[in-house]
């Protein structure tokens, strides 16, 4: 059987993580595309210089040609530029929208039976530019988000309970940034929801509000931290989970930047919902009953989205 090819379009940080998971999890070989000549090749150089000493087999390529990326299965782009400490991620929709424009032409042309998954920023906005810049059908075409923003959350639960961080389950909905939706009562540990740890006398009800707002300040405490751009290790990792559930056919329930139509009462936008992912990517959206308080953080965090997208097709019209 032939091995499964992964495009990472954008070398930088999160691209070359992104490769070296890859090639660690032996999921197909990694074709490292960027327009600055020699970082994807050295990249992709060093990387392979590696799988001797860890003992792992892939075909790793550096390029700045999209041809390159014919046939590829799977196309994960991180094209276009972080932030720094003081922007917001809306910051960067001029330049990332351009970019979003020239990727999407490229895998329309080489890469349209892959599965895409978005991780520029702003997230909710690139990823419906990506997805209408390509043509793909919505249902190839996801952004990477919530599986970073939910595995935060359990981190930073499991730290406070001081549990594994493999038996907290987490739930975020809405869009990525300051308007996200925890949901507490879908998230667990071992089962038992995190309001009934609360009556159990696990933490406090202040403890977990902290918790939840430190959940949405997540990326922007790493950006001051770093000072020269965002994360990078786990924005990797949550879409390599995606990638995997994708090519194994894993059927996992993911939370997603997914295109709704009609779901949750939205309808032609991208928004962080459960979906599942499989071989035909993503197979379901999950649509649960929110309550009235959940109902108004999601409704905002929609809202948001839309300003998002509107400027986009203010910007880049052809795009509408
Ligand atoms: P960085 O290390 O700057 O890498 C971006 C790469 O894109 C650079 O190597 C650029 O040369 C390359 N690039 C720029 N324009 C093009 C183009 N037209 N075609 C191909 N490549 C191009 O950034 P990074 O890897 O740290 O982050 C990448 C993106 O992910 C940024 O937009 C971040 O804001 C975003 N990000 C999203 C999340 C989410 O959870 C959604 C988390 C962290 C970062």
């Amino acid at each position: 059987m032939a091995r499964s090819k992964i495009g990472l379009v954008g070398a930088g940080q999160i691209g070359g993580t992104l490769a070296h998971l890859v090639g660690l999890k032996e999921l197909g070989d990694v074709v490292l595309f960027d327009i600055v000549d020699g970082v994807p090749q050295g990249k992709s150089l060093d990387l392979a210089q590696s799988s001797p000493v860890d003992g792992w087999n892939a075909k790793l390529k550096g390029t700045s040609s999209y041809e390159d990326l014919e046939g590829a299965d799977v196309v994960i782009v991180t094209a276009g530029v972080p932030r720094k400490p003081g922007m917001s991620r809306d910051d960067l929709i001029g330049t990332n929208l351009k970019v979003m424009e020239q990727v999407g032409a490229g895998i329309a042309k080489y890469a349209p039976d892959a599965f895409v998954i978005c991780i520029t920023n702003p997230l909710d906005a690139m990823v419906w530019a990506l997805q209408t810049a390509s043509g793909l059908p919505a249902e190839k075409v996801v952004g990477m988000a919530g599986v970073l923003d939910s595995s935060r959350f359990r981190y930073f639960l499991a730290d406070e309970f001081n549990v594994s961080v493999e038996d907290v389950t987490a739930f975020v909905l809405g869009g990525h940034g300051d308007t996200m939706v925890p949901l507490p009562r879908y998230s667990t540990v071992a089962g038992v929801p995190l309001p009934d740890l609360v009556k159990m006398g696990w933490t406090s009800q202040e403890k977990l509000d902290q918790i939840i707002q430190r959940t949405r300040d997540g990326g922007a405490e790493i950006v001051g931290l770093l000072k020269t751009g965002s994360a990078f290790y786990a924005p990797a990792a949550s879409a390599v989970a995606m990638a995997e559930s994708y090519l194994k056919d894993k059927k996992r329930v993911l939370p997603c930047a997914a295109y709704l139509s009609g779901q949750y009462g939205v309808d032609g936008i991208y928004v962080g919902v459960p979906v599942v992912i499989g071989a035909g990517g993503v197979e379901r959206i999950v649509e649960i009953e929110l309550d009235a308080a959940e109902k108004a953080g999601f409704d905002k965090s929609v809202e948001s989205v839309k300003g998002l997208i509107a400027a986009c097709k203010t910007i880049a019209p052809n795009l509408g």
